[in-house]
Formats: structure tokens, C-alpha cells, sequence
């Protein structure tokens, strides 16, 4: 026999396999040291952005403020997160990254 929670349980599996996992933007923010050249190089190296998109997104963050420089599941924009920082760190440039829901 099938009770009402273990049909519940089998609707729920169902849905988890089908829901999409939430989605965070990682932002890159505008700061008055950090070479335009190195913001470039983290864009292609951390992001897979071509030269042309990653010159692009670091002047919009230049000129605005902040850019989106990518959209990725929770632990990949952590992580991606995390190797601007440690880039940033090493080569001692206050570039700050952070990540926020996906709106
Ligand atoms: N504003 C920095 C400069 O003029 C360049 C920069 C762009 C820094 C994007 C951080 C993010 N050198």
C-alpha cells in the first residue's frame, strides 16, 4: 500500500530532479590600482572570456562600477569566487569580486 507521504516523497524526487539548481551572478567591482590589463587576464582565465568580451566587461565595471562576469550554480561561482581573490592577492591588487543571487 502506498501511503499519502510516500506518494508525497516519490512528487518530491520527481521535482528535484526537474528543478534547475539556483543560479548566482559573480560581480567584479571597480577599484582605482588594479591594472585594466590583469582585469582582462582574470576575465579569460577564470571566466573563458575571449579578449574582445573580457576587454568589454572590464570597462563596463571600470565605468559603472560593477559587471556581471558570469552566472553559474552555487558552488561554481564560490569557487570561481575564490580564484579571483587568490589571484588578486598574489599579484597585490585590491580587486574585489563577489557573488549574489541571480535576479
Ligand atoms: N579602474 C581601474 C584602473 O583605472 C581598472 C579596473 C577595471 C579595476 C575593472 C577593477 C575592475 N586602473
Amino acid at each position: 500500500l502506498t501511503t499519502q507521504n510516500q506518494r508525497e516523497t516519490v512528487l518530491d524526487r520527481r521535482v528535484a530532479r526537474l528543478a534547475p539548481p539556483p543560479l548566482y551572478q559573480v560581480v567584479l567591482l571597480n577599484d582605482d590600482y588594479t591594472p585594466m590589463e590583469f582585469v582582462v587576464h582574470v576575465l579569460q582565465q577564470i571566466f573563458h572570456k575571449n579578449e574582445e568580451d573580457a576587454a568589454r566587461i572590464m570597462l563596463l565595471v571600470h565605468h559603472e562600477g560593477r559587471g556581471v562576469c558570469g552566472v553559474y550554480p552555487r558552488d561554481i561561482a564560490a569557487t570561481r569566487v575564490e580564484m579571483v581573490r587568490q589571484l588578486a592577492r598574489a599579484h597585490q591588487h585590491p580587486l574585489q569580486c563577489v557573488m549574489e543571487p541571480a535576479p
